[in-house]
C-alpha cells in the first residue's frame, strides 16, 4: 500500500466527471487500498478517486467516530443514490481537496445508495448521520462537484483564492 498525493482545489481534475470502472482489477484493488491508507494518513472520513488524480467512479469512507469502535472501511464502486429523504441536516464539512476550510452544507438526512464491491457484488445500504453527508461529499466529488459549489459565490470565491496562495507557497517549498 503507498499514499497518494491528494489534489489541492483549483484543479481541473476535481471539476471532471469520472468514468464508470467497467473491470475490478489488480490495478483497481490496489489503487482502492492506497486511497484507504491516504485517507486514515490525512486523517479523513471519506476520499474519491478523482482527490488523487484518477478519473474513476470509485470512493473509499469510514466514518466510524466512536473511541475503541472497529474500523469499517468501505470501498464503493461505481455508487449511485437510488434514495433520498425529504428531510435534510446541515454539517460543517471539510474536504481533504480544500485544506482547513470548512463550511454548513445542507443535504438530504438519509440516502440509499446502490454500488459495486471489490468482489463485483451489488450492494445497496441506506445511510444516515456523518456516513449519508459523507457518501453524498464524495458522490458529488465523481460529479466533478466541491462542497464550496453550495456556498454563495463570494465566500466560494475568498476560498479559492486562499487555496491559490496556498499552492503558491507550496510550490515554492
Ligand atoms: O472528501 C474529502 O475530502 C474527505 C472529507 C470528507 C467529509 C468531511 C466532512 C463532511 C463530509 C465529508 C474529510 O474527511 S475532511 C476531514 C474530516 O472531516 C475529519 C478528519 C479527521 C477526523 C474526523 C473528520
Ligand atoms: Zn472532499
Amino acid at each position: 500500500m503507498s499514499i497518494r498525493s491528494i489534489l489541492i482545489h483549483p484543479d481541473p481534475r476535481l471539476k471532471a466527471v469520472a468514468d464508470p470502472v467497467v473491470e475490478v482489477d489488480k490495478d483497481l484493488r490496489k489503487l482502492a487500498d492506497d486511497m484507504l491508507e491516504t485517507m486514515y494518513n490525512a486523517p479523513g472520513i471519506g476520499l474519491a478517486a478523482p482527490q488523487v488524480g484518477v478519473g474513476k467512479r470509485l470512493l473509499v469512507m469510514d466514518c466510524v467516530k466512536e473511541e475503541g469502535a472497529p474500523p469499517r472501511p468501505m470501498v464503493l464502486i461505481n455508487p449511485e443514490v437510488v434514495w433520498a429523504s425529504d428531510e435534510t441536516n446541515v454539517y460543517e464539512e471539510g474536504c481533504l481537496s480544500i485544506p482547513d476550510q470548512y463550511a454548513d452544507v445542507e443535504r438530504p438526512a438519509e440516502v440509499e445508495v446502490s454500488w459495486m464491491d471489490l468482489d463485483g457484488k451489488a450492494q445497496k445500504e441506506r445511510f444516515d448521520g456523518l456516513w449519508a453527508t459523507c457518501v453524498q461529499h464524495e458522490i458529488d466529488h465523481l460529479h466533478g462537484k466541491l462542497f464550496i459549489d453550495y456556498l454563495k459565490p463570494l465566500k466560494r470565491q475568498m476560498i479559492t483564492r486562499k487555496m491559490v496562495k496556498l499552492k503558491r507557497e507550496r510550490a515554492r517549498l
